[in-house]
């Protein structure tokens, strides 16, 4: 920028920067898309660069023409059908010359004095059937310092006239209107009506009143070739051109230069904390169905313990039968009658097999087995609660802008959930449950060998009981055979009888305090280990929704921080004094 700056000015210049630059480096960070970013950072190169006056319009309203009769000469390709195709930077040069230096962008010259302090910006216009022409424009829009609009008097302010002024409002400039074509309208009384009804129309789209001023840019042009002074003074143009020269000097181009990219900077500031607002309600969802699933854990697991001690207690009923058909059977045989059967020790615990121990084995192995199979059902059930939980998650998004799915934190989401419901849908869908079944078999198996210190493996809990009943039988019947007792005499049968049953009652307690601790240990670590599964298949997601939540949180109070400064700064910029 080619003007002297005071202190004030340098600093002003200096705090934009560092504010801008902060916000720049935000936008960086949480990827937002990439218009947002060059805009930002086009309007912070163009500080250094030379005032931009960005005239824009619709099709035909005779934006060219305009500019034609500024320059006081044809420069510019004027038509009735859509005609200006580019971009048109129109700097001061000593001849008239045109270069098309980028797609849809021309650099022209001309020897006009407005020139020397500004560059004009010509446009396509809008609301052609070339919608190519409006996007040009539009995408400059950002870079204008100052926009001036052209509107003509044959359809004043349309519609689409008023759309597109919104997208201007958005990027905070400050425009000027021109009602172009006033030579149309017959008599005064209409021009000043039209000015009127325009800047009434335009102050409600834009929130402030701008300037309208009706010229003839065709009679302007003309008059200006031919020399007619009173004719250019009738065009309206010197009206337009002694308020621009006024207000347009360096020290008022500096302010809207200052407030171009405070503009662009609002406007993409605002973008931004929606994105973060949007991700950070996304986030907090996910959080909300994350510990619904730590819920539904621990629900589960204080469930499994209930159903579990029901079925203990089942077992333990099996074991409490062994232990009254032992008594009956001690009851029934430790008779003087039946002395006989006392005697032999082998034929005592063949009877006491048959009659006590009985189907004692294949009624603890079946509730062991029905245990295994609840505890399968049970684990499929808990990765089902986990897919009904997180699997709509995947395609939620909230009315907010979140993101484009190129973008970091949208692609790490749904790669993360996507993580998640697969290792669910494949604990559900190929859950292989004999294997599972067979694995936690033996698992519980192992458990009660080591703790009936048996050396036996691959053999079925049954098995071991089997073992265990036998060893018992064999014991307690040895304690009651007859050949011990026939020293003693037969009249202490009833002490026998005692003994028999308190050994038995010993036993049985121990078997069961053995069986059940074995069951209760591999219950419990095939729980915990099919909860840590889940927990496991989670933890990279739910990691990702806290750690994203931080980082959010601390975008959110840097970008609100960020726009108390912008809003400050812009303060002082509109009031920056104008000489
Ligand atoms: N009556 C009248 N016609 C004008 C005036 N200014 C321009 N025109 C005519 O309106 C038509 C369109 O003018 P342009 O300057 O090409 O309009 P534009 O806004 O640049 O149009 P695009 O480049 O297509 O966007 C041309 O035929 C001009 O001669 C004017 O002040 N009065
Ligand atoms: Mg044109």
């Amino acid at each position: 920028m080619i003007i002297p700056l005071d202190e004030t000015r340098r600093a002003l210049l200096a705090d934009e920067r560092r504010l801008l630059g902060q916000l720049r480096d935000w936008l960086v960070r949480l990827e937002a898309p990439e218009e947002q970013r060059q805009a930002l950072a086009d309007s912070l190169v163009q500080l250094e660069e030379p005032f931009l006056l960005v005239v824009v319009g619709e099709f035909n309203a005779g934006k060219s023409a305009f500019i034609n009769a500024l320059l006081g000469q044809a420069a510019l390709k004027e038509g009735v059908t859509p005609t200006t195709a580019r971009i048109g930077l129109l700097r001061y040069g000593e001849t008239v010359g045109r270069e098309v230096t980028a797609a849809g962008l021309e650099s022209l010259t001309a020897p006009s004095e407005i020139l020397r302090q500004l560059v004009i910006v010509d446009t396509p216009g809008t609301n052609a059937v070339l919608r190519e022409h409006e996007a040009l424009t539009r995408d400059f829009v950002p870079r204008a310092d100052l926009v001036l609009f052209v509107t003509s008097s044959d359809r004043p302010f349309t519609e689409s006239e008023r759309a597109f002024l919104e997208t201007v409002r958005a990027w905070g400039k400050k425009v000027i209107i021109v009602l172009n074509k006033a030579d149309l309208l017959e008599a005064s009384e209409d021009v000043g009506r039209v000015v009127t009804y325009v800047r009434e129309q335009a102050q409600r789209t834009l929130g402030f009143a701008p300037d309208v001023f009706p010229v003839s840019a065709r009679q302007a042009l003309r008059a200006r070739l031919e020399g007619d002074a009173p004719a250019v003074e009738e065009s309206g143009l010197p009206a337009f051109e002694a308020r621009v020269t006024a207000t347009l000097d360096e020290a008022e181009r500096f302010r809207l230069k200052l407030l171009n990219p405070l503009g662009v900077g609002r406007r993409v500031h605002g973008e931004l904390a929606g994105l973060v607002e949007g991700r950070l309600e996304l986030l907090g969802e996910d959080l909300r169905s994350l510990e619904a699933v730590d819920a539904d854990l621990e629900a589960r697991a204080s469930d499994l313990e209930g159903d579990f001690k029901l079925r203990l207690s089942d077992v333990e009923k099996v074991l409490l039968d062994f232990e009254r058909r032992g008594n009956a059977f001690f009851d029934e045989r430790l008779r003087l009658m039946r002395i006989h059967e006392l005697l032999s020790k082998e034929r005592l615990r063949k009877d006491f097999e048959t009659a006590v121990v009985a189907d004692l084995p294949r009624e603890v192995e079946k509730r062991v087995e029905a245990m295994v199979d609840w505890m399968v059902g049970a684990e499929l059930r808990q990765w089902q609660d986990v897919m009904d939980r997180l699997g709509g998650r995947q395609g939620a998004h909230t009315d907010k802008m979140v993101g484009r799915v190129d973008d970091r934190f949208e692609y790490d989401r749904q790669r993360l959930l996507e993580a998640v419901r697969s290792e669910a849908q494949r604990a559900v869908d190929g859950y292989d449950a004999p294997a599972e079944a067979k694995r936690l078999a033996q698992s519980v198996r192992d458990s009660v060998a080591q703790t009936a210190l048996l050396q036996v493996s691959a053999v079925g809990v049954g098995t071991l009981v089997t073992a265990l009943a036998t060893t018992t039988a064999a014991d307690v019947t040895g304690l009651v055979a007859a050949g011990a007792l026939s020293v003693m005499g037969l009249f202490i049968l009833p002490a026998r009888r005692r003994r028999a049953r308190a050994e038995l009652a010993t036993r049985v307690a121990t078997l069961r305090e053995k069986l059940l601790a074995s069951l209760t240990a591999g219950f419990e670590r095939e729980r915990d280990r099919g909860q840590q599964k889940v927990r496991d298949a989670i933890a990279p997601y739910s990691r990702f929704v806290r750690s994203e939540g931080d980082r959010l949180r601390e975008a959110q109070a840097a970008l609100s921080g960020l726009r108390d400064g912008l809003a400050t700064l812009g303060g002082r910029v509109e009031t920056l004094e104008q000489t």
